[in-house]
């Protein structure tokens, strides 16, 4: 007997709504929701394949302890009680921040993720948090921090109304998309250029975006800063500026005119690799267009200058008026987002409240640079205690940071570490104990992150598509549990930690005049909660004092769990609309448009004009069927032109002696891989690509499928100094390596030599 029941995709940040097929207890198959409010229907492949991601028989059923040196499978019990014995005494003995807490990529697609860590976090009372965000979107919270006060208020293009999009340094027809959750985003662009609207890319690459736009601008790795700030200084120049209705809240105008005035067109043309002419064509096709968004996404974060050009990616939406205006770039406003405070001056954002250990990197957000993780492990200093213990949910370090093999190293050293992770893959392996979450059908699905990049306001969730088995424990079980183990409350009932997250928000509601529940009983609001579980009754309470909330009866016909869940392919909440000054946080309650931060980085960036690389640069690139470090161990989602290969340019190529196909050597600071080259002119001279999240091929690991074809870690190419100061966010593109033939080239197969030589002739 089969049936359907509807799963919100958690594979990437587009949030698509899937109809399941389920038969006995096993997703048969998946197709795209046609009703759902939000994707209609949109699929990827990946969305497609998710019956065969749920269903990997290498996932762990059951919590593995170590014992005498390996990991064994044991009771849920046995796991936690093996936690709590070994976190608390190097809490004890070493204090709080001896304790390191490592957030990978998928925490942002459960809702284990959403609702437990800051609980864990704050219960720990560490400052040695890492997470993906410093090898990803740092720089941008950073200059929204900077900006508005809030290092969350990220503005999002208005795609669906937009007609003009700059798109920087991102490639949503493989993405999907980020910063900027749009199902089907391939179909949006597409619907831009059908309305008339004008698509530019900028990207080293001619990747598949590339080539559905206008324009492409080949450019030189890290140099979005320079192109973005001259494309500023010509609207100053040619008097093209015109904030309209921005113009009464924003401040600096003037001296972000004066601080950006060397970053002329002819003096960032050679840095960048684009002609000046094309340059101030940019700028002027920007502020005339009717409406029109600059969007930029990984290639401009992860780069030596990420918040600069962030930050510039902004200011080119104030400057030509684009900012909080329908059609340009707008900030989301998400149903489980907090109540809106009424507008006017804010606590600010403030940076390097704290500094890492052992080289001083400022914090960003409560964070350090997951770059320094490894040395924060392995160097001991004068001050402080060196990371003992680990606590890591969601994340795959060694594959994901630079020079995995340090951290590798760093990990094994540990006094102890515990993963939460359905896979034993290379990070994982180091753990004590390891508690696997159950498959995605088997968890509640809700995006609290996504909804608030979303180019549209809707609210989705969707129940356990199957029910847990005898045996396995649901995410958020998992992690409420940890936080009991980790904090000292071992063996208390998990509900514990959600009523305390609601009794604490309830609280702090009642006593706020603008809040919908000012100044009634908690308990009573407590007990109007509806929901099966703990994080249910959470949903509930955050949608109730949301936005778009009931307010607990002062809205009746407002958002409520009861209402979402009659509304099983979720509730349409309209098209993004102005907000400001409502979300600005900063200490004037104004766009602060030349933070100081960024004023004392500019020098920085000026020097970068004159720099250019001597040899060869390296960049990375995703394919449609991947998801960073952690699905090569599905069959049907690997193999094909999803491979781990160098991509070089035939003139590089050539000038290298390498051929198609042909295993070659790249080095770069922190190692050296061997992959094999694959010629093609989709990447631009002087630059080579190669993907992340590859190199399976480490001991102990139970990824079966990933280890037949293991590929090569990238990062292994980094030695984790480069970074981008303001945000500490790693620098992954625009690397100097070098590249040579490998020592014993294999000959490539005739047939696939041929195909090269022509495809490099094109
Ligand atoms: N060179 C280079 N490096 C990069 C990047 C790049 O572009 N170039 N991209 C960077 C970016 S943007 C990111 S976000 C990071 C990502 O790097 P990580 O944060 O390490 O993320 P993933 O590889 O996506 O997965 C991490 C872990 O999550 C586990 N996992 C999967 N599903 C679940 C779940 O439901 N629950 C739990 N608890 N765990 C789960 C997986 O088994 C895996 O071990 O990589 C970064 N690294
Ligand atoms: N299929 C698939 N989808 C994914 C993921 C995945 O691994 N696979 N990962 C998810 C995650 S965690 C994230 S953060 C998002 C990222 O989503 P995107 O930001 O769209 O990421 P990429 O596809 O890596 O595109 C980045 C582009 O930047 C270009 N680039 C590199 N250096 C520079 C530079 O200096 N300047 C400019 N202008 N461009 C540069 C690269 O060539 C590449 O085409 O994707 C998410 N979606
Ligand atoms: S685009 Fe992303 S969310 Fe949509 S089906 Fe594909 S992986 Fe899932
Ligand atoms: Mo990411």
């Amino acid at each position: 007997m089969s049936r359907t029941a509807l799963r919100i995709c958690p594979l990437c940040e587009a949030t698509c709504g899937l109809t399941l097929t389920i038969e006995d207890a096993r997703v048969t198959g998946a197709r795209g929701d046609r009703e759902d409010v939000f994707s209609k229907g949109f699929i990827c492949p990946k969305g497609a394949s998710f019956g065969a991601v749920d269903g990997d028989p290498d996932r762990l059923r059951a919590p593995l302890v170590r014992r005498d040196g390996e990991l064994r499978e044991a009771t849920w019990e046995e796991a936690f009680d093996a936690v709590a014995a070994g976190i608390r005494p190097v809490v004890e003995r070493y204090g709080p921040h001896s304790v390191g807490v490592v957030l990978g990529n998928p925490n942002v697609h459960t809702m284990a993720g959403a609702l437990y860590p800051p609980v864990l976090i704050a219960g720990l009372g560490t400052r040695s948090l890492f997470t993906a965000s410093t090898v990803d979107q740092m720089p941008k919270h950073v200059s929204s921090g900077l900006l508005f006060g809030d290092a969350n208020a990220i503005p999002v293009p208005d795609l669906d109304h937009t007609s003009h999009l700059l798109l920087i340094g991102a490639n949503p027809l493989e993405s999907n998309g980020s910063l900027c959750t749009a199902p089907d985003f391939p179909g949006k662009l597409k619907a831009l250029r059908a309305r008339g609207g004008t698509l530019t890319v900028i990207d080293p690459r001619r990747t598949r975006t590339a080539r559905l736009a206008d324009r492409h601008l080949a450019i030189r790795p890290g140099t979005d800063a320079l192109l973005l700030a001259a494309m500023a200084t010509v609207l100053f120049e040619e008097g093209l500026v015109d904030l309209g209705h921005l113009a009464p809240h924003v401040q600096g105008v003037d001296e972000v005119r004066d601080a950006l005035r060397d970053f002329t067109p002819e003096a960032v043309a050679q840095a960048c690799d684009i002609e000046a002419g094309v340059i101030r064509t940019l700028a002027r096709e920007l502020a005339a267009a009717e409406s029109a968004a600059v969007y930029a996404r990984i290639g401009s974060c992860t780069v030596p200058h990420g918040t600069l050009a962030s930050w510039l990616v902004d200011v080119l939406n104030i400057l030509t008026g684009n900012l909080d205006r329908p059609g340009g770039a707008l900030f989301p406003q998400a149903a489980t987002d907090r109540t809106p405070r009424p507008a006017g001056p804010g606590h600010g954002f403030a940076l390097g409240r704290w500094h890492s250990r052992v080289s001083r990197h400022p914090e960003a957000k409560g964070e350090l640079p997951i770059s320094a993780l490894a040395e924060e492990i392995d160097t001991a200093t004068e001050e402080g205690e060196p990371v003992r213990a680990l606590v890591a949910v969601a994340a795959n370090p060694v594959l994901s940071v630079p020079d995995g093999d340090r951290l590798d190293k760093a990990l094994a050293s540990l006094d102890f570490m515990v993963s939460v992770d359905p896979y034993l893959n290379e990070t994982s392996r180091h753990a004590d104990v390891v508690l696997p979450p159950p498959p995605p059908s088997r968890s509640p699905h809700h995006d609290f992150a996504f909804n608030t990049l979303a180019v549209r306001h809707q609210v989705r969730y969707t129940r356990p598509a199957i029910p847990l088995e005898p045996g396995r424990m649901a995410e958020t079980e998992i992690m409420a549990r940890l936080v009991l183990a980790v904090t000292g409350m071992h063996g208390a009932d998990p509900s514990a930690v959600d009523d305390l997250v609601i009794g604490q928000t309830l609280g702090k509601a009642v006593k706020e005049a603008h809040s919908p529940v000012h100044g009634r009983d908690p308990r009573e609001l407590a007990g109007l909660l509806t929901g099966d579980t703990g994080p249910e009754k959470r949903l509930d309470l955050m949608l109730r004092l949301g936005p778009y909330g009931d307010g607990f009866g002062a809205r009746p016909d407002g958002l409520t769990l009861e209402k979402l869940l009659a509304h099983p392919h979720g509730i349409d909440l309209g098209p993004l609309r102005p907000r400001l000054p409502q979300p600005l946080k900063t200490a004037s309650g104004k766009v602060e448009l030349l933070p100081e931060p960024i004023a004392g980085d500019l020098p920085r960036l000026r020097q970068a004009l004159a720099e250019r690389p001597a040899g060869l640069v390296l960049v990375g690139r995703r394919h449609l069927r991947s998801n960073n470090s952690w699905m090569h161990n599905v069959p049907a989602l690997t193999g094909g032109s999803n491979r781990c290969t160098l991509h070089l340019h035939p003139a590089d190529a050539e000038r290298l002696g390498v051929r198609d196909g042909q295993p070659v050597r790249v080095k770069g600071a922190g190692g050296e891989v061997t992959a094999p080259a694959e010629v093609t002119d989709a990447v631009r001279p002087g630059v080579v690509s190669l993907p992340h999240g590859w190199g399976h091929d480490r001991p102990g690991t139970r990824l079966s499928h990933a280890a037949t074809d293991p590929g090569v870690n990238v990062n292994q190419l980094l030695d984790g100094s480069l970074l981008d100061p303001l945000s500490g966010n790693a620098v992954l593109n625009g690397v100097p390596v070098e590249v040579a033939p490998a020592a014993a080239p294999e000959a490539p197969p005739l047939a696939e030599n041929i195909g090269a030589v022509s495809s490099a002739k094109l």
